[in-house]
């Protein structure tokens, strides 16, 4: 769409070119060693999940290798891995904690 101004020079619009920005899901990896009670609070206290959906994605990781706990702008998914993964480390578990855009 073009715009007539007072001195009747006529600007085109620019192209809107912004996109939404990108988003990143948050993934647990599976290993053999961090207990399973351990994750399912892990996934409650970052992703606000309820315990039985909390359970539901710590099961699809143990079985699958991986799973999604949630999907966020770039600076907050990369907090949450930061945060799971002092959390794990602190407490001794090998909790693996990824991001990948969505
Ligand atoms: N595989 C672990 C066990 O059998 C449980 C587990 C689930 C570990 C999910 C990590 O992201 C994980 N104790």
């Amino acid at each position: 769409m073009a715009t007539k101004h007072d001195n009747n020079t006529v600007l085109e619009r620019q192209e809107q070119k912004l996109k939404p920005p990108p988003m990143y899901q948050v993934l647990l990896l599976n290993d053999d060693y961090t207990p399973m009670e351990f994750v399912v609070t892990i996934i409650q206290e970052y992703f606000n999940k309820d315990r039985e959906t909390a359970t539901q994605i710590m099961l699809k990781v143990h079985r699958d290798g991986k799973g999604m706990c949630g999907v966020y702008p770039k600076d907050i998914a990369s907090t949450k891995v930061e945060l799971v993964l002092t959390h794990a480390r602190k407490a001794g578990h090998p909790l693996q904690c990824v991001m990948e855009e969505a």
